[in-house]
């Protein structure tokens, strides 16, 4: 039988972040509060959850970075709304984003989710913060808690 880890999903104990950029706030607001519920009804206490706010998306790295190193939070989870419609930058806000996150996670060794929505209009970004389509931050916050359990069981000794 081969030994495989898999991380639980619980949010008891789990000291957690979560950066959110106020760009679309509209939006953003309703990613952190499902990001905050999903947190609540996994059995976190608020006490050990952190939220930090950013202007756009093109902060979060930098913010996510400074969090991370602090070593205080076994998982980042980074919420925001970048729509096609508002910017002809939209690629570049989009793609520092995703890269700059993408960076610090591997960097710093702490999980970072991705629950940044990349949409054409913003019809398309109602629909996935809490409407038709679900609500992003509150997958993101499930997925952060997979992967903080699951770095605890690759850490753990054999
Ligand atoms: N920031 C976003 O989070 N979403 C957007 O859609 C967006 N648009 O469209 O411009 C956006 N721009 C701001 C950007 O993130 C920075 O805050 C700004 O460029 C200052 O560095």
């Amino acid at each position: 039988m081969p030994k495989t880890l898999e991380g639980q999903i619980t949010a008891r104990d789990l000291r957690l972040a979560i950066v959110v950029s106020r760009f679309n706030s509209f939006i953003t607001e309703r990613l952190l509060a499902g990001a905050i519920d999903a947190f609540i009804r996994h059995g976190g206490d608020d006490g050990l959850l952190t939220v930090v706010k950013t202007p756009g998306a093109f902060e979060l790295p930098l913010a996510a970075q400074a969090v991370a190193k602090t070593k205080k939070h076994e998982a980042i989870v980074a919420l925001g709304a970048v729509i096609r419609g508002d910017t002809p930058h939209f690629d570049y806000v989009a793609a520092e984003s995703i890269k700059g996150l993408a960076q610090v996670t591997l960097t710093t060794g702490v999980p970072i989710i991705y629950g940044v929505l990349t949409c054409d209009s913003v019809e398309q970004a109602i629909d996935r913060a809490g409407t038709k389509s679900g609500n992003k931050g509150f997958e993101a916050a499930v997925t952060a808690m997979e992967m903080a359990a699951l770095m605890r069981l690759i850490g753990e000794p054999a």
